[in-house]
């Protein structure tokens, strides 16, 4: 059984035992007009893969679906130029789906009432320089919850923000 990745801490309850400034690289993320709402910081893990930081200032309450997308652009009408969920042939979404997750997949994150959410992920199928591929990459929030099975994206709506993680060479 695949086992790639881990939802480490999401409540903003357990602030305090998360580093108030994650190391690693730190990228904006934006809604469509170009407003902050959030960060995310990508740091490699020590052996292999990476770990993702995600605060979030201002989102709807509730849990909302955050992937790494292929193409590093947050441009379109609804972002639709990031393009879908970084995977390998043959992949599916999400890890319940037969042949998943997507190598892009990630567990969602809980927005609290007042719109802040924070969350920390491994995932072990992207190393922080498989996102600068020749198309780059970008981290999609979205507005609706990924159920975690439905390809290609597990239902969850909407792009809500998008950051370019890395541009296209
Ligand atoms: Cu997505
Ligand atoms: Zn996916």
């Amino acid at each position: 059984m695949k086992m790639k990745f881990f939802l480490m801490t999401a409540i903003s309850a357990l602030a305090l035992s998360v580093p108030a400034h994650a190391a690693g690289q730190s990228y904006a993320l934006k809604d469509k007009d170009q407003k902050q709402i959030g960060t995310a910081t990508v740091a490699p893990a020590h052996d292999k893969g990476l770990v993702l930081t995600v605060e979030i200032e201002k989102a709807e309450p509730g849990w909302h679906g955050i992937h790494f997308h292929a193409v590093g652009r947050c441009s379109g009408e609804g972002f639709k130029d990031a393009g879908g969920h970084m995977m390998e042939d043959g992949e599916t979404h999400g890890p319940h789906s037969t042949h998943g997750p997507h190598a892009g997949d990630l567990p969602n994150i809980w927005v609290n009432k007042d719109g802040t959410g924070k969350a920390q992920f491994i995932n072990n199928d992207l190393s922080p320089s498989a996102l600068v591929d020749e198309d780059g990459s970008a981290l999609v929030l979205h507005e609706a919850t990924d159920d975690l099975k439905s390809d290609p994206a597990g239902n969850a709506g909407g792009r809500y923000a998008c950051a370019v993680l890395a541009a296209p060479k």
